[in-house]
């Protein structure tokens, strides 16, 4: 039999690496990575390898299905596309008759890339709200970047950098496909290594200087490094005299955050501190990875993530090779994380305003990421500020993703109507009164642009969607015409052509080609004359915060639930606890059903270090209790020498295979959904307190 091989790019992580598939009677039969993909350059991970075993799991689901025995029962019958798309406008438009069409949100996960359609939909259906976790996950560092320097920080130059700063960020395990290759580049070219992390990961291991940073007291550390590079004249004075606002009020802002003060907030000795800020910024060009979670879960994201881009400004190290790149995919709707990442075109300015969180996080306005979920859940709840009755989700485990799991699930469960997309049954899609089959990725045509720098990449379509799953787009698209949506795309084809307009190509021409790219502009301040900031320069102390009823210098909070800040607490839960931290086999909660994937981690495992556990009796891969004030999970205690006696870390996403019990090993049972960051709305689950228990028989 004829095999046939197409290039494609693998979208089971934001890696987004260059593959080729191999294909057998219209059937993926083998994956590999392409050798001239600009990033991946030829690597695939074991996840991007079980393709196969994803697409043909014989537990995926295929055919849309209906709930039968009322909400709880979990009991679905198949039905037709016309069924089950008849079901889901008719509940729609019922909500949107009663309650207006703001009562009607749609959410979905780390996006997969439909984030602009989705809100295309929603405008074109008159909802302001659409709910995805940018919050926690990439949406701080957007909002902190843009408020500061007018463009987003997510595109560090490590190739070509002599000091590569990662921030919270573990790329090995989380981004290896699009970082670890230019890593490696910078490091084989002589450059320094420092890793801020309160786990001894690899990268940690390997780096000039690893921080063990006691977890969300990122800010004071920052604020640390400024003071000591201000104090030894290490800053760019050019840069700074010429490209940034007040200046003056940040020496004296840090000028308090001396080594020794913040070596008792962070648990870092203050030499370490000192040595590590003068090793940065005396290796220029020097380029910050600043992890999308790691910093993106505190209270303070906000601050912490402008600190940052104050770092990168006054290093000179903004828009410069080696340094933070400026870049813009030249497509239309960026799939995510840009800032044309969610306009309501067609929305009147009085509806769109009605978008959730708004009223709560003013920066939203103008730098526009999704509603937080936990501004949703309270609409749901009580109403407020007004009733949300029905909700779809695409790729979206909110049950086990979101803080907070059994309030999540508990206002899941009181909708009027749910409905959601996925390949394979979760605790979420258990509550839907409908759930629809998608296509994987190699089953259907996209544009992908994330996080590339600027370059902009064809994701072909290369089989046929397994019997009767269907490209997300066409769902919306077949949804539109039944609900008379008359503004949404009429076709795929449609969708593409309008995001590859700027480049003056068709998707038929575009997927010929394969790739574009624009080549970088470097230091477009000085071509356009400044920053795109309120006052055209990098923002140190921000004005126009401040007429916001924001701080204008970032600020450093004590994360809500810390030693410090809760001193009662520590006796019932001694232990710092960060949860979240990635692994190369596991996405997020998706993947515990892959045998390749899941022998490699087959429980979710505590961090520890042994003296800690040897206090309590608890052994090595001995199963424990983890306890917050808010519940209790079991977990897997791993002895880990690299821990600080006083800090653990719970990996998420578990669930799968436990026997009507996924609450039991779910970490988001302990995690917390208040004190939210009051800018961006983060959840601070990066940082609370804990105990492990040594099990009672
Ligand atoms: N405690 C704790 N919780 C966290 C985090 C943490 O660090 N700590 N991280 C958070 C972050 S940053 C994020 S982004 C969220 C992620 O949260 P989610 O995006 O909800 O997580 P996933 O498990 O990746 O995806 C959910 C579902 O999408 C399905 N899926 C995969 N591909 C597709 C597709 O193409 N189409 C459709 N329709 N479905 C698909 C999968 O089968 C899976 O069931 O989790 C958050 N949760
Ligand atoms: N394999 C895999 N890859 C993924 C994902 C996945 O689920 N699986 N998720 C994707 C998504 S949606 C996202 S948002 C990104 C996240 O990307 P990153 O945020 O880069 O995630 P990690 O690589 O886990 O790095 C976070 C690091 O922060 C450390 N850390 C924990 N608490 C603190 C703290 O308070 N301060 C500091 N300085 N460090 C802390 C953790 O120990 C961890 O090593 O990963 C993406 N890539
Ligand atoms: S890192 Fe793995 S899962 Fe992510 S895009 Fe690359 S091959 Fe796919
Ligand atoms: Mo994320």
């Amino acid at each position: 039999m004829a095999t046939e091989t197409y290039s494609t790019i693998c979208f089971e992580c934001h890696s987004r690496c260059g593959v080729l598939l191999e294909v057998e009677d219209g059937r993926v039969v083998g994956i590999r990575g392409d050798k001239t993909h600009p990033h991946s350059q030829g690597y695939i991970c074991p996840k991007g390898r079980a393709c196969m075993e994803i697409m043909y799991h014989p537990d995926r689901i295929t055919r849309p299905l209906v709930k039968v025995g009322g909400r709880d029962s979990g009991q679905f019958e198949e039905t037709t596309w016309e069924n089950a798309l008849e079901i889901i406008a008719e509940n729609l438009s019922r909500c949107k008759e009663k309650n207006g069409p703001e009562s009607v949100v749609f959410g979905a996960g780390t996006t997969r890339g439909l984030a602009p359609y989705l809100n295309r939909f929603l405008s074109e259906f008159g909802s302001p709200t659409f709910m995805a976790p940018s919050n926690m996950s990439g949406g701080p560092v957007v909002v902190g970047s843009a408020a500061t320097c007018g463009f987003t920080m997510v595109d560090p130059d490590y190739a070509n950098s002599s000091c590569i700063l990662l921030w919270a960020h573990n790329p090995e395990q989380s981004w290896p496909g699009l970082y670890m290759n230019s890593i490696r580049e910078g490091l084989k070219n002589g450059a320094r290594m420092i890793v801020i992390d309160p786990r001894g990961t690899r990268l940690a291991q390997k780096a000039d200087h690893w921080l063990q940073i006691r977890p969300g007291t990122d800010v004071a550390l920052v604020l640390s490094f400024l003071h000591v590079i201000i104090q030894h004249g290490l800053y760019d004075k050019h840069f700074v005299e010429n490209w940034c606002s007040g200046f003056d009020r940040l020496v004296e802002h840090v000028s308090r955050f001396t080594p020794d003060k913040v070596s008792k907030i962070t648990w870092i000795p203050p030499k370490d501190i000192v040595n590590t800020a003068v090793t940065f910024a005396k290796n220029s060009p020097a380029a910050i990875g600043p992890g999308m979670a790691g910093v993106c879960q505190h209270n303070d994201a906000f601050d912490l993530n402008r600190a940052l881009t104050i770092l990168s400004a006054i290093t000179g190290n903004l828009a410069v090779p080696g340094g933070n790149l400026q870049c813009t995919p030249p497509t239309r709707k960026r799939s995510c994380y840009g800032p044309d990442f969610d306009t309501f075109l067609n929305l009147p300015e009085e509806q769109a305003g009605k978008k959730l969180g708004l009223d709560r996080f003013s920066l939203l306005r103008f730098i526009p990421i999704p509603s937080p979920p936990q501004t949703v859940w309270p609409a749901i709840e009580k109403g407020e500020p007004y009733p949300v009755r029905a909700v779809g989700l695409f790729a979206n485990n909110s049950v086990c993703a979101y803080p907070n799991s059994a309030r999540v699930r508990n206002a899941l469960r009181s909708l009027d109507f749910l409905f959601a997309v996925d390949y394979f049954h979760t605790p979420t899609t258990e509550l839907a009164d409908v759930i629809l089959p998608p296509a994987h990725w190699a089953e259907r045509d996209d544009v992908e642009d994330l996080l590339m720098m600027n370059h902009v990449m064809a994701q072909p379509r290369v089989v046929e969607p397994v019997p009767e799953c269907r490209d997300e787009k066409q769902i919306l698209i077949d949804l539109a015409e039944k609900l008379g949506l008359d503004g949404f795309w009429k076709s795929v084809e449609e969708i593409l052509d309008y995001r590859l307009e700027p480049i003056n190509m068709s998707w038929e021409e575009f997927k010929k080609e394969g790739r574009y790219y624009e080549p970088i502009k470097h230091k477009m301040y000085e071509q356009k004359g400044g920053f795109r900031t309120p006052s055209g320069k990098a923002e140190i102390y921000a004005e126009f915060l401040q007429n916001l009823g924001i701080s204008p210098l970032p600020q450093f909070r004590e994360p809500p639930e810390s030693p410090e800040s809760t001193p009662a607490l520590v006796k019932d839960y001694p232990l710092v606890l960060t949860t979240g931290g990635r692994n190369i086999v596991y996405y997020h909660s998706s993947h515990r059903n892959i045998p390749s994937l899941r022998m490699h981690a087959p429980d979710p495992e505590l961090q520890i270090n042994p003296a800690t556990a040897g206090r309590k009796y608890i052994n090595d891969g001995e199963w424990v209790d983890l306890v917050s004030p808010r519940g209790r999970v079991e977990i897997k205690a791993r002895f880990d020498e690299t821990m600080h006696p006083r800090i653990v870390h719970s990996p998420h996403g578990f669930w799968h295979g436990v026997e009507k019990g996924w609450k039991r090993i779910n970490i988001n049972m302990l995690t917390d959904d208040e004190n939210l960051c009051p800018v961006t709305g983060s959840v601070p689950i990066k940082s609370l307190l804990c105990r492990v228990e040594k099990k009672q028989f």
